[in-house]
């Protein structure tokens, strides 16, 4: 198994009341890319990296894969952004924007997310993830159908844009930035579009993306069931889309998730390729920590969901003996992978203990005289 981590969890993240960054954070794509590299160096099971538009821009894209091949790193799923406005936009997506009333919103979103796959094509990406956060704040602001035929009409346009090995990552999202109704608010919703625009288009589960308490496992087994299974966005999270590092929260849940993973991979329908990418803010660690903590926390679930007894499982199902069935995933559980995880990254060329490795390299305070972020003279 391999992640892709995303180019934003390279820096500090913030919430809307503050964002703390440290010295030496990166501070462009080309820093992202060479953080990156330091998290797959050690971890060795984070091979690519998914980039964001416009925040990685740039002029030269060729150079760009190039850099990253030279770390040893490829580009995963490209993704768009219209749920900000950029300097110099011509129209607001301030009324939404694959599912605006404005025409004109929607064209420009249209065209901005086949720009986005244009330059996934040359940095050799394979999917675009589109995550809007169309939606309203007042009941009856707007047409719950109508905003969703729009957002359908638009899709269809990006879908036909996509390279034929391509896929369209449909990524739901329960609630904000919209606080009344989200277009595309959960995993029934993104079903329906992907059936409804083609077998190019796949769902997109971002664990922090449901309310409180959704059995998140039950749903990847349902979008599997009906061969939409596209991708994830790990990450954890307590109250809302709270970002915090994979894990870190609820690792059992994660490890349910893995043992769906294995359980589909059992029985594959349509092809069974789900991209397992890190969607993350890290605001109070170093995060080359968090994303190196963070790989290793996948890579144990998905060790301890290697590790269930299948045959056991599947009998005591057969046999109703419900306790017998929980013993079988619980004894996995609570296997200690840690060691047969650190053997693999250092068979693999990676570190015994990473995240020690990665504090005794002195990396960071290496990294702050030549990066002057934001938080140069802030002690
Ligand atoms: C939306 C989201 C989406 C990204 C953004 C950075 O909450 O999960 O995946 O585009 O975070
Ligand atoms: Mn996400």
């Amino acid at each position: 198994m391999s992640i892709a981590v995303p180019t934003w969890g390279a820096g500090r993240g913030g919430t809307r009341f503050c964002k703390f960054p440290i010295p030496g954070e990166p501070t462009n794509i080309h820093e992202k890319l060479e953080d990156c590299a330091v998290v797959h160096q050690l971890s060795r099971i984070t091979p690519r990296v998914s980039p964001h538009f416009p925040w990685d821009k740039v002029r030269d894209y060729k150079a760009l894969r190039e850099e990253a091949a030279a770390f040893g790193l490829g580009f995963d799923a490209v993704n768009s952004n219209t749920f900000e406005d950029q300097p110099g936009q011509k129209i607001s997506y301030r009324n939404g924007s694959l599912s605006s009333t404005d025409p004109g919103a929607r064209r420009q979103a249209i065209e901005h997310n086949i720009e986005c796959i244009e330059i996934g094509e040359k940095l050799g990406s394979k999917a675009i993830t589109v995550w809007i956060g169309d939606g309203t704040n007042f009941p009856g602001q707007q047409d719950l159908t109508d905003s969703l035929d729009r957002y359908l009409e638009s899709a269809a346009r990006i879908y036909a844009a996509l390279p034929d090995n391509w896929l369209m990552l449909i990524e739901h999202k329960l609630y904000e930035p919209a606080f009344y109704s989200t277009v595309i608010a959960d995993w029934g919703t993104s079903i329906l579009a992907a059936q409804e625009l083609g077998d190019k288009a796949k769902c997109l589960i971002d664990l922090g993306h449901h309310a409180p308490n959704t059995n998140i496992e039950q749903i990847v087994a349902r979008l599997h069931r009906f061969g939409k299974l596209g991708g994830f966005h790990f990450n954890d999270s307590k109250y809302g889309d709270d970002d915090l590092d994979t894990g870190s929260i609820n690792p059992h849940q994660l490890f349910l998730v893995f043992n769906e993973l294995v359980e589909a991979k059992r029985n594959p329908r349509a092809s069974f390729d789900p991209a397992y990418m890190i969607d993350q803010s890290h605001n109070v660690t170093d995060p080359i920590e968090s994303l190196i903590a963070s790989a290793e926390a996948i890579a144990a679930a998905y060790a301890k969901a290697l590790l269930v007894d299948r045959q056991a499982l599947h009998q005591a199902q057969i046999d109703n003996d419900a306790m017998t069935a929980f013993q079988t995933l619980r004894a996995a559980y609570r296997t200690d992978v840690t060691p047969i995880v650190a053997m693999a990254r250092w068979q693999a060329g990676g570190a015994v203990d990473a995240l020690a490795a990665y504090r005794a390299s002195g990396w960071r305070a290496r990294k702050a005289p030549e990066r002057r972020s934001a938080s140069a003279g802030i002690a």
